[in-house]
């Protein structure tokens, strides 16, 4: 099952198969650069890819697959620390990035040219190799490599062709970040292995999608939500097939406003970095508010009970969701232990969400097992992370990190902060920016003379969460 089939397959070549921020590429243009690229990186132990919203990112990433070389995307406004974590953690050996753009970080720096061409021919690598390392963020520490198999990424792109009726037929729309799942794997890899022409618009701005003409649009409930109060852009997305949420939760207001306003009720998935995209309501059945429908082909999921006792799929018991299949990545790249939390004794995935399963399959999202993993704008980031960037500073005694619930972003980062000495929220803010990526610095920066504990002193999470809601 080659991941890249249709992009060196026969097709309809369109001069403008590949459209980021205005910039266009045929599929011919692509794999030639790409190939170029495959020349130079082959042998490699792992190409890192400063993952700017480019035409310069997609040529080094398939470049990297031709050549059968792990990716490892790279947050483009990542600090120092965050980047030189990951990029000693996966043992990158060079960082591809645009003809004069940002400096290598240590490694090896790898401009690319989407203008160069070269037709080796490669090898499909194995089905088992690793195409991409993709770093996510855990409750505490450093992000973690997450090591993706090539057969699980083109098993998840087979999967969600057939539930959306995902074809060549289709243009993909969206402006996501291209150094995670949703953005990259589903909506770059995706369409080239659809053969489905993608429009990348930069950003994801409402008038961005209702300006690109697609059939298929990509967004996290942030986007939806701003295309949901944007009545005008929301209507030009009437000539669309499909509208496709996920990352976050869609709330149901939402949904339903979209529908309203488009004529398309709303398509809701369900996935993680580590098992890809594996819940999802179908083009041809139905899409409840609220739900994100059924498994997917191959993928089988279960509830389970804090005492690890199953939990009847009866529309009403709460239980975790584990998940078993083909999508699942192989594991953490240098974490035994982090591995040792993650699988069951046999071989299930814990995805840490807690989901309830209707009679007729269908599952329902109900949050997540820990306070300290937080979605905001469709970003996951680790509280225990963020509170590490804030003690590094001179002035903090002490801080504690919570997701409250925000409209826009699902839940926006506040940070309570014991102070030592003269320090305001700005300049925390700035200094987590620095050294952590940008989406992951605290919306609002609270300073507290002493953080609420219990009796053992563990930070009363729950209580901050509380009062950062009142305080909105
Ligand atoms: C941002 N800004 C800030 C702060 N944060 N200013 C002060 N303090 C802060 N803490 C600034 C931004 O830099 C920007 O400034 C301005 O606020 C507004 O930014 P904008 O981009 O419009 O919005 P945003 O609020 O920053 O971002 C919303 C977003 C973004 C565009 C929806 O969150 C996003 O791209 N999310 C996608 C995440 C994603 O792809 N997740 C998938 C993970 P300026 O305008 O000056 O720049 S994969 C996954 O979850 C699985 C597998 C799955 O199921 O898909
Ligand atoms: P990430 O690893 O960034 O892909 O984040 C994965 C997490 O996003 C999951 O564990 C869920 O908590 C959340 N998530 C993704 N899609 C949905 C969805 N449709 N509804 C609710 N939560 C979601």
């Amino acid at each position: 099952m080659a991941l890249l089939t249709a992009l060196q397959g026969d097709y309809g070549d369109a001069a403008d198969a590949l459209r980021i921020d205005g910039r266009a590429l045929s599929r011919e243009e692509l794999l030639g650069a790409a190939t170029a690229v495959a020349d130079r990186v082959a042998g490699a132990p792992a190409l890192a890819v400063l993952a700017r919203p480019t035409v310069e990112t997609v040529v080094a990433v398939v470049g990297g697959l031709l050549a059968g070389v792990p990716v490892v995307p790279l947050p483009p406004d990542s600090g120092p620390k965050e980047r030189e974590h990951i990029l000693r953690d996966s043992g990158a050996a060079l960082l591809a990035h645009a003809v004069g753009d940002a400096g290598s970080g240590g490694v090896q720096g790898l401009p690319v040219d989407p203008a160069e061409r070269a037709a080796t021919t490669y090898a499909e690598p194995a089905a088992d190799a690793t195409g991409f390392v993709l770093y996510t963020s855990g409750t505490t520490g450093a992000p973690k490599g997450a090591v993706i198999r090539r057969e699980a990424i083109a098993a998840d792109l087979e999967a969600l062709a057939a539930a959306w009726q995902w074809t060549a037929e289709d243009t993909l729309v969206h402006g996501l970040p291209l150094f995670h799942v949703h953005g990259l794997l589903l909506g770059v890899l995706g369409a080239l292995r659809t053969g489905s022409r993608l429009v990348h618009t930069g950003r994801p701005t409402p008038a961005g999608y209702a300006a690109a003409g697609g059939s298929l649009y990509f967004g996290v409930p942030t986007v939806w939500s701003r295309v949901a109060a944007d009545p005008e852009a929301a209507r030009r997305l009437t000539s669309a097939r499909l509208l496709v949420s996920g990352s976050a939760p869609l709330p149901v207001p939402v949904f339903e406003k979209l529908a309203a306003l488009t004529g398309h009720a709303p398509i809701e998935r369900y996935g993680m970095t580590e098992s890809l995209i594996t819940v999802s309501t179908r083009a041809d059945g139905e899409r409840r508010p609220g739900s994100v429908g059924l498994p997917l082909d191959g993928v089988r999921t279960r509830l389970v009970g804090e005492d690890g006792a199953p939990v009847p799929s009866d529309g009403e018991s709460v239980g975790e969701l584990q998940i078993a299949g083909p999508t699942l990545f192989s594991g953490y790249l240098n974490r035994p232990d982090a591995d040792a939390e993650a699988w069951t004794a046999d071989g299930w995935f814990r995805t840490g969400d807690v989901a309830v399963i209707g009679a007729d399959g269908f599952h329902r999202i109900v949050g997540r097992a820990s306070v300290d993993l937080i979605k905001s704008g469709g970003y996951r980031i680790g509280a225990g992370e963020v509170e590490a960037a804030l003690r590094d500073h001179p002035a903090v005694a002490d801080a504690a990190v919570v997701g409250a619930p925000d409209e826009d972003l699902g839940q926006a980062i506040v940070a309570y902060v014991v102070p030592d000495g003269a320090v305001t929220g700005e300049q925390l803010t700035a200094f987590v920016a620095e050294r952590l990526s940008a989406h992951k610095r605290p919306r609002r920066v609270v300073l507290v003379p002493e953080l609420p504990r219990n009796a053992l002193g563990k930070v009363l999470k729950k209580q901050l969460l509380t009062e950062a809601g009142e305080k909105k």
